[in-house]
């Protein structure tokens, strides 16, 4: 029979086969294929061209509302346009190959979703859940297809239609917890797994970046899929350095 793995270690190909549960641990790697920026990457990261500290973090929602709210809602219509990449799909299309399949994301898209994948765990919540800053109330968002503002444009928040607060993304920043359903999901799947594919991510935001730790302490197979090197590089049973879009439709043919 013809071997479709092209460059696939015949290891991991085994291990994917006998393998009952997978966990698939995501980052922004997965969505920059999808045009959507990653953090770090030094000369397209957003980290490289916006302070982390002054947008990504509670503290700056309060000193300045219109200039986060704006940039978010500048993130959400480049993901709204944004569609799933080969990556997705291949990952979507991985849960009909192995018993149990679960998706863990860093990503504040909705690229794994829009692809197929079910019942995604979001460390890091959503561009698409805005919520209250006060009372935590789900609040809509303003228009499901906003025009792209300016990445620089402030926007104030709207008010909380239950106590008038302003309203804030639904994302994780710097400082705050993980979502307590999201997070105990994902450190079960990773603690239980057979095989723990960790994809698109630097592997230095804590505590999502313990998950691949987790796994192999207790005794997973790590695969670790990045074009650039990462701290996980030393710990993984394997390392495919490439673009997750080229190597993961080879990884699930
Ligand atoms: C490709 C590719 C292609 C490119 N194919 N690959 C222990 C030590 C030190 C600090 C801490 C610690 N524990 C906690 C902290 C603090 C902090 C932290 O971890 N800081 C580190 C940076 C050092 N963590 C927190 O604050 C967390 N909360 C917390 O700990 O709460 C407990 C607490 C409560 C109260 C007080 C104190 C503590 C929360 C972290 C929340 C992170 N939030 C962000 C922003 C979300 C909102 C938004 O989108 O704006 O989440 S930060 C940002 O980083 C975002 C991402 O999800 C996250 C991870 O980034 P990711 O996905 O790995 O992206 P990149 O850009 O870093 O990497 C992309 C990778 O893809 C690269 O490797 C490329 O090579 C690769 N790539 N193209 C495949 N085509
Ligand atoms: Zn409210």
């Amino acid at each position: 029979m013809k071997n479709t793995h092209h460059d696939i270690p015949p290891a991991l190909v085994q291990a994917l086969h006998a393998a009952q549960r997978v966990v698939v641990f995501t980052g922004a790697g997965v969505s920059a294929e999808s045009g959507i920026a990653t953090f770090r990457d030094a000369l397209t990261g957003l980290w490289s061209r916006f302070d982390a500290q002054a947008l990504a973090t509670p503290e700056a929602f309060r000193a300045h509302p219109d200039i986060v709210w704006g940039w978010y809602e500048w993130r959400r219509a480049q993901a709204l346009r944004a569609t799933p990449n080969a990556a997705h799909h291949a990952i979507a299309e991985l849960a009909r190959h192995v018993p149990e399949l679960t998706v863990v994301t860093q990503n504040v898209d909705d690229l794994h979703e829009r692809a197929g994948s079910t019942g995604v765990a979001h460390l890091h919540g959503s561009l698409h859940a805005p919520r209250c800053s006060a009372c935590a109330a789900p609040q809509t968002c303003a228009n499901e297809a906003p025009d792209e503002p300016g990445e620089g444009r402030r926007i104030p928040p709207p008010a909380c239609t239950v106590c008038g607060a302003p309203v804030r993304p639904g994302v994780v920043w710097f400082g705050e917890s993980l979502p307590g359903d999201a997070w105990s999901a994902a450190l079960r799947a990773a603690e239980q797994c057979d095989l723990l594919f960790s994809i698109g991510t630097s592997a230095l935001v804590y505590p999502a970046a313990e998950l691949p730790q987790r796994a192999l302490a207790a005794g997973a197979t790590v695969v670790q899929i990045n074009p650039a090197v990462t701290p996980l590089d030393k710990q993984a049973h394997c390392n495919l350095h490439g673009l997750a879009a080229d190597v993961m439709p080879r990884v699930v043919a």
